[in-house]
């Protein structure tokens, strides 16, 4: 079959787009939509089952699926652990208390960073083409995605044929799936062929399946030690099937499916002993007993069973009959309601898609990416990133989704033990702020990122904070060593400082923020580090107590915790980032970190009401801030300010974070570019504006925006493991309903009133507008 060429279509582009009739109409409020295929891959749509993703282009003449695997990373098992580290760490403590930063930098640059200094990057899988004969105007074209059914499609008319694309990767099957249909018999005809920058050989077998081997690469002088396999079987009805050398082609079919399946031999961070070969084999073989139906429908059914847990109604307006690229150009304009809700929801699809029980966690731009090089290798980076993407789980009711973060924590807890004993020569387990597939845990990069120990203790938070959700004691006994091992390393390494002899990390930083003292943000005891380990040291606290268990441990756990540097509120009213009063002369004083602020959000150290002269001084740092920043840093402003209680300022942060400024055509945040954290991040403030639950209260609606002056939502999940329904009307709560599994109480709080409820096992309370 000739190709036309790509000219021609581009050309034909803008006839199809007017040409539309129905395109004009969206029938589901749930759904991305668009005119016109992708241009680039910001506006091609993505769909995933936690493991296996793909980026999907809806090109009329060529339809182009960008392929990932979640285990597809460059590199081996490796030890980047520096046995330099140990010997320079007191000097390096001095020169930090002696105020020679500088120094302190250099010496911390050429003798404690990993070896090598960056770590291993997360890598596309490759990319499948499915080329099509068309010579005809395109008319109705229309290419969504679903997030109600994680079904992607692609619809158009060529010649009085209608043609359709149906394209979903199933967590049931652990296969994608791509169905060609059209509306008249024997009109299925292209040629499927596979690309990769990967070192990977093109195959095919017979009859009907075309497959992709390789091997990764080296990075950083790291051997590659996986090998990958990627596999697409053609079923079609009708037709002929052919096979080349390193293509396949499908003529006259009435209809196909192509079963697609990827795998790595990585087993674990220290087993690459997979058989990537029989793994995608076994798949396709399995998924090909099934009808197409039977795929859909399994798929469909295992998708709702999460996403539909809840529902979100901010309003709708005529705003949302337009296609999506549209509506972000315009969510600011203020008519668009319904778009926040989109936002909100396609937030719980991109992590019912990236992170699932068995996958891996969700990097920093999810499953999805199309490079070999991508931006800060797409790894975990875990001082706001990697614990961004999970700010949504509890609240959203997807707490299922954080079983991958728990599993690499419970993998960091070994590699960081080893982090621990050869750089700081302590017990218990320590990250710093980054981490790969291999579990690496030294401080990499160089020291103004790098030198900051807190990564796996705020990951415990994370871990806490889906015990609070849950009430799972079984959670609690598994995450509890995690626990230990991160308050134990702290217990060996913190260090009185010389002025106060508060007890401090030393060498540590505020996120990647430079102070005035130097050019360096190398510094001891900054306030984020205080505020996690508050928040370390209480959970195993209170973890112990539950459990009943290690009396001693915690007893010192106390001790330390009551010698830890205050919160201070510096001379311009702010709470101040650092133990001295630097906030005002450092570097960039609107630096996209609000790493000090973690105290209020997402910690509840911090409160409105029982600490409102901190809150004020964290509104203070707000407005030093600034409202605009990279994408995760403006959906941490959203957070914050929903904390603050000041809905509107929540919300035109939000119209700044729903801007084509912030969000690309397909909804994906843009830092930029593309991460994934924005995502969460604008998802989990939009939840924070409706519901919040920290310090023993549930508090409805405590950030409502006047954008939003009627609306309900069912199933936003509270801590205390409830269930919240809220419905409200002129601004004003008209009811609310929760549910719980459990014997139990709780306050409930609107605006200044509050009731003490019991809920009994099993029980619903049903409140009205007034609490009653
Ligand atoms: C942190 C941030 C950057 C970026 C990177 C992945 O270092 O400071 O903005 O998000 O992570």
């Amino acid at each position: 079959m000739p190709t036309l060429p790509r000219t021609f279509f581009a050309a034909l582009a803008t006839v199809f787009i007017f040409q539309s009739s129905h395109a004009a109409e969206n029938p589901s409020p749930l759904t991305l939509w668009y005119r016109a295929p992708a241009t680039n891959w910001t506006g091609a749509l993505p769909i995933g089952n936690g493991r296996l993703g793909a980026m999907i282009f809806g090109g009329v003449d060529r339809e182009h699926l960008q392929l990932n695997e979640d285990t597809l990373w460059a590199g081996g098992p490796y030890d980047p652990n520096n046995t330099n580290a140990l010997a320079a760490l007191p000097e390096a403590r001095q020169l930090v208390f002696e105020g020679k930063y500088d120094e302190a930098f250099s010496l911390i640059a050429s003798n404690m960073m990993a070896k090598p200094v960056r770590q291993m990057m997360y890598q596309t899988v490759g990319d499948l083409f499915l080329t099509f004969p068309t010579n005809a105007a395109i008319e109705n074209y229309r290419r969504d995605l679903n997030l109600d059914t994680a079904v992607a499609s692609v619809s158009y008319t060529a010649n009085g044929v209608t043609f359709k694309r149906e394209i979903f990767s199933s967590p049931v099957d652990q296969v994608m799936v791509v169905r060609l249909t059209a509306d008249k018999p024997r009109q299925i005809s292209f040629n499927a062929g596979m690309n990769t920058p990967q070192a990977a050989t093109m195959n095919t077998e017979a009859p009907d399946t075309l497959v992709m081997s390789g091997v990764n690469g080296d990075a950083q002088g790291i051997k590659g030690a996986l090998k990958f396999q990627a596999r697409v079987r053609a079923i079609a009805r009708g037709g002929k099937t052919s096979i080349g050398v390193s293509s396949l082609s499908v003529t006259k079919a009435d209809s196909v499916t192509l079963l697609i399946a990827a795998a790595t031999s990585y087993k674990n961070y220290h087993d690459v002993s997979g058989d990537p070969e029989a793994i995608t084999k076994k798949q396709i073989a399995e998924a090909g007993k099934k009808s197409f139906a039977s795929l859909l429908k399994n798929h469909i059914a295992e998708h709702q069973k999460l996403f539909r847990r809840v529902e979100l109604n901010l309003g709708e307006t005529d705003a949302m009959k337009l296609p999506t690229d549209e509506r972000i150009a315009h969510f600011a304009d203020g008519n668009d309601p319904q778009l926040a809700a989109l936002y909100f929801q396609f937030a719980r699809y991109l992590l019912i898609s990236s992170s699932r029980p068995g996958s891996q966690p969700a990097n920093l731009q999810g499953i999805w990416n199309d490079s070999m090089n991508p931006p800060w290798g797409s790894k975990y980076t875990i001082n706001i990133n990697t614990e961004m993407n999970y700010w949504p789980a509890e609240v959203a009711n997807l707490s299922e989704c954080v079983e991958p973060l728990t599993a690499m924590v419970m993998d960091l807890t070994q590699t960081g033990a080893r982090t621990a004993k050869v750089h700081y020569n302590a017990g218990g387990w320590v990250v710093h702020h980054n981490t790969d597939l291999w579990r690496a845990a030294a401080p990499i990069d160089g020291p103004n990122s790098g030198m900051w120990p807190l990564g796996g203790a705020w990951l415990c938070q994370n871990l806490w904070e889906h015990y609070c959700f849950t009430g799972d004691k079984k959670y609690l006994e598994q995450i509890y060593p995690a626990m230990q091992g991160a308050a134990q390393f702290f217990l060996d390494t913190l260090i009185e400082e010389p002025t106060h002899h508060w007890l401090v990390t030393c060498p540590s930083l505020s996120p990647e923020n430079k102070h005035p003292d130097s050019n360096t943000s190398i510094c001891a005891g900054p306030t984020m580090d205080m505020e996690i380990l508050r928040d370390l040291f209480a959970n195993c606290i209170n973890a112990s107590e539950i459990l009943g268990k290690d009396k001693s441990f915690r007893d010192q756990v106390r001790a330390a915790r009551d010698r830890l540097a205050p919160l201070q509120i510096g001379s311009a009213g702010q709470l101040q980032e650092w133990l001295k009063d630097w906030d005002l002369q450092a570097k960039d004083i609107h630096h996209r970190h609000v790493s000090h602020l973690y105290g209020l959000y997402p910690s509840d150290q911090i409160d409105f009401r029982t600490t409102p002269d901190l809150a004020a001084a964290v509104k203070k740092s707000l407005e030093i801030r600034g409202d605009q920043a990279t994408g995760w840093a403006t959906a941490w402003r959203i957070n914050l300010w929903a904390r603050l209680h000041d809905g509107d300022h929540a919300f035109s942060i939000l119209e700044f974070l729903l801007s084509p400024a912030r969000t690309y055509p397909d909804m994906f945040d843009a830092h930029p570019p593309f991460q994934i954290d924005g995502n969460f991040g604008g998802a989990s403030g939009i939840a924070e504006m409706l519901l919040q639950s920290q310090a023993g209260v549930i508090e409805l609606l405590p950030a409502l925006p006047k954008a939003w002056p009627a609306g309900s939502v069912t199933g936003l999940r509270a801590r205390g493991n409830f269930t919240v329904d809220i419905a409200w009307k002129n601004g004003r709560l008209t009811a609310a309903t929760l549910h719980s599994p459990g014997k139990n109480s709780c306050q409930v709080r609107y605006g200044d009133k509050a009731v003490d409820l019991k809920v009994k096992s099993g029980g619903t309370v049903r409140l009205d507008g007034n609490l009653e």
